[in-house]
């Protein structure tokens, strides 16, 4: 590959220990959409990430013309496009109930996953500015998130189903399991160990297959 053709490929900014970022890279990897990883922290590595992204808010996908999107949600709106215009199966049904149902169970793991992450914020902060009521309730607000997801895939796998809609893979699963990803590689003592017994099952086996291997945490 010449450098110009490098320069036409997608560039996915952020690191994959970020959900957000990972869901998005996954979403590229099923697709079969080849892009350039640049992997710069938002927090580490202002400096470098000034240039390309003053608003350090990752991830942030750089398409083949120039444009950049942000927020992960648009970003997945456009890859679903880019899949339809190759006649690749949806990840997000394309209308109707099916697909209002598929962003409702998507909603449920973003929540999961803002929560978490606005977690780790508040563990940031000095000691002494840290608010344990604050802390409890944004882990209450996840765990109660991770808890109805289990309970759509206990639904799900009563009826033999390996995904959050039984048989079909959907954006719900992987935008699940990138964050139960992200809690158990940042914060892994606020992973409930076994009370999650079906998501733990579906995480196993997303994270085995090669669009979640190409993305790991720690890259
Ligand atoms: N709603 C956004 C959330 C993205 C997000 O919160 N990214 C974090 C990294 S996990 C970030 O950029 N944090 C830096 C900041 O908010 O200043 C999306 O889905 O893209």
């Amino acid at each position: 590959m010449t450098d110009a053709d490098n320069d036409r490929q997608h560039q996915l900014l952020g690191l994959f220990d970020s959900p957000f970022v990972r869901r998005v890279a996954v979403t590229m990897n099923h697709y079969g959409i080849p892009f350039k990883h640049v992997s710069l922290s938002v927090f580490r590595h202002m400096d470098a990430m000034r240039p390309l992204n003053p608003l350090f808010k990752v991830p942030m996908l750089t398409l083949p013309n120039g444009e950049t999107l942000y927020e992960s949600a648009y970003q997945l709106d456009y890859l679903e496009e880019l899949a339809a215009d190759r006649g690749l199966s949806p990840l997000i049904p394309r209308s109707g109930p099916e697909r209002r149902q598929v962003q409702q169970v998507m909603a449920l793991a973003i929540i999961a996953a803002e929560k978490s992450v606005a977690m780790q914020y508040e563990r940031n902060r000095p000691l002494e500015l840290q608010s344990p009521d604050w802390s409890r309730r944004l882990r209450s607000q996840m765990r109660q998130a991770f808890s109805m997801l289990e309970e759509r895939m206990e639904g799900s796998e009563r009826t033999t189903g390996n995904f959050l809609f039984r048989d079909r893979l959907t954006q719900a699963d992987i935008t699940t399991v990138a964050g139960i990803g992200f809690v158990r590689y940042i914060q892994p003592d606020e992973w409930p160990t076994g009370e999650y017994p079906a998501l733990e099952s579906l995480a196993a086996r997303l994270e085995a297959s090669e669009a979640f291997r190409k993305v790991p945490l720690d890259e």
